[in-house]
């Protein structure tokens, strides 16, 4: 990767971005963006799938699992979710993203033969599918060590590894807002050992809520030191925090102005990272836009159908038209380049 910046900054130097200027950030962050990527804003055709929404652990932020505030458990059957993947593949959706709550009910197979099913039927399709959280899980509920899951991944047919379950690094919060599920080390010591079988994987820091701006850049910091040692990360996903039919209760949203220094630090400060995502889920179509301007060189993709963050009140249920999000990104001055699932460019709109 092309080195950004000529010096690293501190944990210190990076907290006291905060108290610059917005615009004088966006300047700086947007340089960076530019030598690595020029004009280029990359997004897939891709899908996504939650097979599951009954799950063993209870993480105050989130909506989606069958609870209280959401009494509808289901669990896809194997034909059903082939079905959706027949459909995506005849439409040249290229990515399906596969992610679950930690269903104790299923067994371990049912995690792993339905990669198998849809890399047999679609070996062109890349799968990204199993958070370090759901390896987690499975490891301790089937007593496998994180590397036999690992193995059994690759051996079914999973291509990368999403970067959900990591929220935010800092012990104290992670207590707070999701304990008992995958710890912090845990989380990425399951990256690590997934980057040193040669795979990418992302990473998310979910932001917004009850964290303070020095939890973020501890989050950022470790993630630096990690991708020094395997350079497995391919990008940087940001997550707003969604307020709605959860049990973290946070009153106020958080402030565009505070999401933009967000992502424009997260670029100065992750030096080693070549993508930052501004995830139009959770931060708005139009904010992920303005993102551009602010480090970002990447807005997910197209999406289809996304049921995680939608359930917790993000306008996300039923994706974006793919003419659509072309001519956002072109009318906002780049140039929108359709990537595959690892960086590699397939279209461009230039
Ligand atoms: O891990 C849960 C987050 C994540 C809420 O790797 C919430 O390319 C906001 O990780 N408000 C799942 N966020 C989504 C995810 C992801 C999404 C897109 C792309 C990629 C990638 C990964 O959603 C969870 C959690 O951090 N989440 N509840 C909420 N109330």
């Amino acid at each position: 990767m092309t080195k950004i910046a000529n010096r690293r900054v501190s944990f210190e130097e990076a907290l006291a971005l905060y108290d610059e200027d917005l615009f004088a950030l966006g300047e700086r962050a947007d340089a960076l963006r530019r030598a690595l990527h020029g004009e280029k804003t990359y997004f897939n055709i891709n899908r996504h799938i939650n097979p599951t929404n009954v799950c063993k652990d209870v993480c105050k932020f989130c909506a989606y699992s069958a609870s209280r505030k959401n009494p509808n458990p289901y669990t896809m059957s194997h034909e059903e979710i082939l079905g959706i993947v027949d459909d995506i593949v005849s439409r040249d959706i290229k990515e399906v993203h596969i992610v679950s709550a930690h269903n104790p009910e299923t067994g371990l197979q049912w995690y792993l033969d339905i990669f198998r099913k849809i890399k047999e039927k679609y070996p062109q399709l890349h799968v990204k599918a199993l958070t370090a959280a759901e390896v987690h899980f499975l490891a301790e509920e089937y007593g496998k060590s994180y590397d036999e899951i690992l193995d059994l991944m690759v051996e079914n047919g999973v291509d990368s590894m999403p970067g959900g379950g990591a929220e935010i690094f800092d012990e104290g919060v992670r207590d707070y807002i999701c304990k008992g599920k995958v710890t912090s080390e845990q989380w990425l010591q399951i990256h690590r050992k997934w980057h040193e079988r040669g795979k990418k994987s992302n990473v998310t820091m979910l932001f917004g809520h009850v964290e303070e701006r020095k939890h973020r850049i501890d989050h950022m910091m470790r993630i630096r030191d990690l991708q020094d040692e395997t350079g497995g990360f391919n990008c940087f996903i940001p997550l707003v925090y969604q307020s709605e039919n959860n049990f973290l209760n946070v009153k106020e949203f958080i402030t565009a102005n505070e999401i933009l220094k967000t992502m424009a630090i997260s670029r100065i400060v992750l030096d080693n990272v070549p993508n930052l995502k501004a995830y139009w889920v959770t931060s708005t179509v139009n904010l992920a836009l303005v993102a551009q301007e602010f480090g970002a060189n990447d807005l997910d993709g197209t999406i289809e159908k996304e049921s995680i963050n939608s359930a917790a009140g993000a306008k996300s249920a039923n994706g974006v038209d793919l003419e659509e999000f072309v001519h956002l990104i072109r009318e906002s001055g780049f140039i929108p380049v359709e990537r595959d699932s690892l960086y590699n460019e397939l279209k461009s709109w230039a």
